[in-house]
This record gives structure tokens, C-alpha cells and sequence, in this order.
């Protein structure tokens, strides 16, 4: 990555020469600084005090032993982590993720992509992310909560509803929070409620909150086509990943007419060329993970006589529009040329840091595609999060329109303040630097307001 102003060059090598071995910290850390140049250049006060120096540094970051026993009685031990990475603007605020590949440098990049993220989302929350190297495939019901409970037992002594609030991320979701709300509980003897999202109904959950990524993903590409002059009926789209926020996604575009082609996981991917659009093929991709189905996609192309094609990633399929939904760099080169090489107009990143920088760089440059960033696209699922906190705080509940409302009403602004941010530094509709920019100055903003810690 070429930076063209030497403060932001000395702040990224250093942020290099300080985290060894975390190419994904790296990677976000590039990404985000080499959007940030005009604005770095225009505002002097920011090297001044080297304000960046410290945006690249977590405020503080936990590890921790997490013990647990299996069905058989084995012992294993799993590594925790919690980094708080900046709490100018609101409690840290973030998703747990639990996954076998899950290191320090991940859940760094997840922290630092949220504190952006949370800024843009308009409400008071700072970034946070944290996870675990433990595996959830397989385990039974009886496993995950001895872990869950081990993991809170470890981390509750550093969360609370004004201090951090963690969520769900990949392999976290309404099972997980549920377990580790109630050991929480247990330790604390309090019904402090906001201390999680994504909780169940039951116990403070929002409406909404399970669909909210994706449907704020689908509204925001919405904002994007109404700029273009285009209508999502009729569009072809192609989706990676099954889980919830393909899940949301999927379901808000077969509502709003458009046709949703393609899911995948690790074992491959399904086309259905007649789009998964009815009430049915939607509900049974929500059951693939809600009830771990095994060989799930495999058992979608089978019921609805759709093709599955094993281990292999979908991005060769044509489409109109693109939306990764997976992981990070699941689009690395080949999958940008298979993607711009469909002659698509729109590539809308929804999982974090989807794309490699390479990739990313090439797509952006083409100037054939509308190219949108994670950091807004999928802003909506934290953003209905603050909601939850919102009632959880005022103990009530709002309706499902209520929350969808809010949601529909934040993802038209995140579209629109990030492009007028761009706008203001001369770049035109451009949605990547515009989403960093718009979301750096808030942040930017509150830590220059409360001096240097
Ligand atoms: O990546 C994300 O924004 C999340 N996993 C959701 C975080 C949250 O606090 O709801």
C-alpha cells in the first residue's frame, strides 16, 4: 500500500513493528490510514499531537484460560480474548467470536473496524471484539454451555452496561449469549441486562435484532441503487455464507423483489437459479444454522432441485450485484476478476473486511462498479445492538416496526453521510473512504475534546 503523507507511512510501519504476525491487523490498519490522507492532510492538529499514533493502539486488550470438560469428561483449554479498543464516543461495544482460526491479530482487526463502524451508526457506542479459539462445530448443546460459562467467568469482571457490551459475532449467537447472560448473572446477582445483545426475547432481546445486519445491509443497497437510478427488482444476487446475516439478507431482498441466487459455507456452494424466494427456502436457510444442520447445503440444492457445488466458492456464478457475507479475504484477486468480469455494477461488502486490499483496490479502480464498504454496509446489526441497549436501559420494549424503523431510517443516513463526507474532500460518490472518513471524525472529534490518555 502506497501512502503519499510520511506521518501516516511512520504511523502504519510502526503499528507494523508493534504487532508481529497479525497480517489482518495490518491489513485494516493500511486500509483505513490510506483513506484517511486528506483528511490527515487537511487537519494538522491530528499529526500535532499524533492523534493517529494512538487510533492504531487498543486502549487495552485481555487474554485469558478458558477450562472446560467435555461429554467424555476430557479437559481442554481454550484461549479468551477482549480488546477494548476505543471508548471515546460510548461503552465499548462489539460481537464475541468463537472459531477454531480465531488469534490476537483477528480480534484486533475486528476492533478496530468496529470503533469506525459504531461511530457511524450515529449512536453512542466505542469499539470492542472479542473471541476464542474454541471450535463449536460438533459440540453438544451440554459443551458450549460449560464453555460459555467458563468464558464469562473469566471476562465478567471487565464488561457492564456502561463499560463494554460484547454481542454475537461468527459462531456466537442466541444459544451462546443465553448461556453466558445467565453465568453472568449468576456472578454478579443482578438482572443487568445490558450488558449483552442479542439476547433471547425472553430476557431483554430486541425485535429485529436477528435480521437486523442483513436487512440493513439490503437497505443501504437500496440508497446505493436510488443514487444510480436502478431498481432492485429483478436483480440477480450472489451471496456467500448460510449464517444469520446471509439469512437477513436474503430474506429483505426476495421481499423486495430481487432474487437471491447463491448461498455458501466451507463445504461449497448452492445455486438456485430460480432465487431463493419463497417463504419456505428462506426459513429452511435460517434452520441450516440455527439447528446446526449437518451437510445443510447440500440438503437445500436436494429439497429444492437446486446445484450444489462442493468446495468451491460462488463468485463465478453471474450476478448483478455482489455481497459477501462470509468472512474476511474470502475476494482475493480471482474472485474480483471472476466478480467485475460478470460486467456487475455493484459489489457490496457485508462481512468484515471481506476483501483483500489488492482486490479491493483493483475493483475501486475499474470504475465499472459501485463499491461498497463492510464498515457501513453491515453497520446495522451493532446499530439495532444500541437499540437493545436503548430499551434494556429504559426496561421496555418497542415493536418490530419501531426497531426495523430506526434501523431503515439509521442505514439512509450512514449511506448519506458517507457520501457527502466524500464529497467534501473532492472524491466523489465514493462510498469506501467516505464511510472512513465520515466515522473517523467523530472519534476523532471526542478524543481531541477529552485531552491525551
Ligand atoms: O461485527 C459486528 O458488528 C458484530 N458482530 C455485531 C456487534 C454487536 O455489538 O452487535
Amino acid at each position: 500500500m502506497e501512502f503519499k503523507n510520511a506521518y501516516l507511512k511512520k504511523v502504519y510501519e510502526e503499528a507494523v513493528r508493534k504487532n508481529p504476525g497479525e497480517p489482518e491487523f495490518h491489513q485494516t490498519i493500511s486500509e483505513v490510514l490510506t483513506s484517511l490522507e486528506p483528511v490527515i492532510d487537511r487537519h494538522p492538529e491530528y499529526e500535532k499531537v499524533d492523534l493517529m499514533g494512538r487510533m492504531v493502539e487498543p486502549e487495552r486488550m485481555f487474554t485469558f484460560r478458558v477450562v472446560w470438560q467435555d461429554d467424555n469428561g476430557d479437559w481442554h483449554t481454550n484461549r479468551g480474548w477482549r480488546c477494548q479498543f476505543n471508548g471515546a464516543i460510548g461503552p465499548y461495544k462489539g460481537g464475541i467470536r468463537f472459531q477454531k482460526n480465531v488469534n490476537q491479530g483477528i480480534i484486533k482487526f475486528l476492533g478496530f473496524e468496529q470503533t469506525f463502524k459504531n461511530s457511524l451508526t450515529g449512536l453512542p457506542i466505542g469499539g470492542a471484539k472479542g473471541g476464542s479459539d474454541f471450535d463449536p462445530a460438533g459440540k453438544s448443546d451440554a459443551e458450549v454451555m460449560r464453555f460459555c460459562q467458563s468464558f464469562m467467568t473469566a471476562l465478567y469482571r471487565y464488561i457492564g452496561p456502561d463499560i463494554d457490551v460484547p454481542a454475537g459475532d461468527m459462531g456466537v449467537g442466541g444459544r451462546e449469549i443465553g448461556f453466558m447472560y445467565g453465568q453472568y448473572r449468576r456472578l454478579k446477582g443482578v438482572f443487568e441486562n445490558g450488558v449483552l445483545t442479542g439476547k433471547g426475547l425472553s430476557y431483554g432481546g430486541s425485535l429485529i435484532r436477528p435480521e437486523a445486519t442483513g436487512y440493513g445491509a439490503v437497505y443501504y443497497l437500496c440508497e446505493v441503487l436510488k443514487h444510480t437510478g436502478d431498481d432492485i427488482k429483478g436483480k440477480k444476487v450472489v451471496l456467500s455464507g448460510y449464517g444469520n446475516v446471509t439469512w437477513g439478507a436474503v430474506k429483505k431482498l426476495a421481499e423486495l423483489g430481487a432474487v437471491p441466487v447463491t448461498i455458501s459455507g466451507r463445504a461449497g456452494y448452492v445455486y438456485d437459479p430460480a432465487g431463493i424466494t419463497t417463504d419456505e427456502k428462506v426459513d429452511f436457510v435460517y434452520r441450516m444454522r440455527t439447528e446446526g444442520m449437518k451437510d445443510g447445503l447440500a440438503a437445500y440444492a436436494e429439497k429444492f432441485g437446486a446445484e450444489f457445488h462442493p468446495g468451491e466458492k460462488p463468485w463465478s456464478v453471474k450476478g448483478d450485484i455482489y455481497m459477501p457475507c462470509a468472512t474476511q479475504n474470502e475476494v482475493a484477486m480471482k474472485e474480483a476478476e471472476q466478480i467485475s468480469g460478470s460486467g456487475a455494477k455493484y459489489y457490496i461488502e457485508v462481512a468484515n473486511m471481506p476483501t483483500s486490499n489488492e482486490a479491493l483496490n483493483y475493483m475501486r479502480g475499474l470504475g465499472t462498479m459501485v463499491v461498497a464498504p463492510s464498515k457501513a454496509v453491515n453497520a446495522g446489526g451493532v446499530g439495532v445492538s444500541a437499540l437493545e441497549m436503548a430499551q434494556n436501559s429504559e426496561r421496555l420494549v418497542w415493536t418490530a416496526e419501531q426497531v426495523d424503523a430506526e434501523l431503515h431510517r439509521m442505514m439512509i443516513n450512514i449511506h448519506k453521510v458517507s457520501a457527502e463526507a466524500a464529497e467534501e474532500y473532492g472524491l466523489g460518490y465514493d462510498l469506501v473512504s467516505g464511510a472512513k472518513i465520515a466515522g473517523f471524525k467523530k472519534v476523532a472529534d471526542a478524543m481531541m475534546a477529552q485531552g491525551c490518555f
